[in-house]
């Protein structure tokens, strides 16, 4: 076995001749097969969906997959009705997937069309000291319109990130970062048939703007699957008896506990590697820490619309619920004679609308047909076969269905007779 050291430093031919692909840390499977014969095989795995996102393209040269990453400034439409200026990558924040099998060789060009310098840090790979992308430490910052070169082995399979190492605060709040995922060479554990990726965000853009705001630490107001609020954030739609993975990445400010109905899961593996079966035990929240990843696996064996969620209640609202006065139990009506507190503040605010008094519901049905400050979403808002479902941020549907030919959206959920919650007066 190869130390980690010499795994490290060995150039990609040498390292899968000498089998290091399968000496990599927490990757503990055998196989009789020599290792240059199986570094060859190409892998099968189930390609990634990253909802409302692309996975980057490749180019094979000379044995090496090469990928090439744009930084740039990107609009991002969160929902309907909201654009944001972010920076990211290739158009897209956060940035395209990147998608490869362990003990590949890759080469990673950064192109940096940003008004000022940047770097990639590669979160959670083994890499040599210099491919690690911490501007100052690592390398000098990649100025604007530079084109720099990083390439390195795979040594391991998981989940992982990149962002840059450069002006953290004001780059990563504006929305640069993606997610790296490598590919088990040989298969670990019973293979999936839906795997996600969902990089989990955060963002201060104050309501009537459309710049995220970097000089904000915690006081967060939009919050994000893969650059998307419900109800803008793709369905995760799975056929009945599918083993489904999610991929969570946290780069943001803040933990996230993200939280599925009608399944318990299990936490497989973290950006530390796979966790031992012997080691999970079962879940239906996960806490996402800063700065990490978490991939949970279950049997989707029950169909249903099932949410899938942060359970910090505020972050699954948007803008508009922040910061609010509370109006919870005042009577803003008529009261014995005198001018309702309604018409007071109409004197002095035309239009103001008495709300809250019995709690926020109200808000996602007027949210249908007043107009708030301009690119600003709801605090609360998409429609479900019910009604409102009076969510925003980090909320989307787990669809699991008996029978579909496609993962296409399969619309509502059909519940059968005697099934469902009714009515007894
Ligand atoms: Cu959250």
């Amino acid at each position: 076995m190869l130390s980690r050291r010499q795994m490290i430093v060995s150039t990609g031919a040498a390292a899968l001749a000498a089998g290091a692909s399968s000496a990599a840390p927490g990757h503990t499977h055998a196989s009789k097969a020599p290792a240059a014969a199986r570094a060859r095989r190409p892998a099968s795995y189930t390609p990634v969906v990253t909802p409302n996102i692309s996975t980057l393209p490749w180019e094979l040269k000379d044995g090496v997959k090469e990928f090439h990453l744009v930084a740039q400034a990107v609009e991002r439409e969160f929902a309907p009705g909201m654009r944001v200026k972010c920076w990211g990558y290739n158009g897209e924040s956060p940035g395209p997937t990147i998608e490869c099998v362990e003990g590949d060789r890759v080469r990673i060009l950064v192109t940096n069309e940003l008004p000022e310098h940047t770097t990639v840090h590669w979160h959670g790979i083994l890499l040599p000291n210099g491919m690690d992308g911490v501007g100052g430490l690592n390398q000098p910052q990649i100025k604007p319109g530079e084109t720099w070169v990083y390439e390195f082995t795979l040594h391991q399979h998981g989940t992982f990130l990149y962002h840059p190492h450069a002006d953290e605060m004001v780059q990563m709040a504006v929305g640069m970062m993606g997610m790296f995922v490598v590919h088990p060479l040989e298969p670990e554990g019973p293979p999936v048939d839906r795997d996600f990726a969902i990089l989990l965000h955060e963002w201060a853009i104050h309501p009537g703007t459309y710049r995220p705001d970097p000089s904000i630490m915690l006081d967060f107001n939009l919050f994000t699957f893969n650059g998307k609020v419900f109800p803008a954030i793709d369905h995760l739609v799975a056929k009945t008896g599918d083993r489904v993975r999610v991929r969570l990445g946290n780069l943001s400010m803040n933990q996230h506990p993200i939280h599925l109905h009608g399944y318990t899961f299990d936490v497989t593996a973290t950006d530390g590697g796979s966790i031992p079966a012997s080691a999970r035990w079962p879940q239906t929240t996960v806490p996402v820490p800063v700065g990490s990843t978490r991939d949970i696996q279950w049997v989707a064996d029950v169909p249903g619309d099932w949410a899938f969620h942060c359970h910090k209640s505020h972050h699954t609202m948007n803008a508009m619920g922040h910061g609010l006065p509370n109006l919870l139990g005042v009577n803003q009506g008529p009261r014995q004679g005198e001018p309702s507190l309604e018409d007071r503040i109409r004197a002095i605010l035309p239009g103001y609308m008495a709300m809250g008094e019995a709690g926020m519901a109200e808000h996602a049905v007027h949210a249908e047909h007043m107009q708030g400050p301009r690119n600003t979403l709801p605090m609360m808002t998409g429609q479900g076969p019910y009604g409102p479902i009076e969510m925003g941020g980090m909320f989307t549907v787990l669809k699991v269905r008996d029978e579909i030919e496609t993962y296409d959206d399969p619309g509502w959920y059909e519940q059968p007779e005697g099934t469902a919650a009714y009515r007894l007066s």
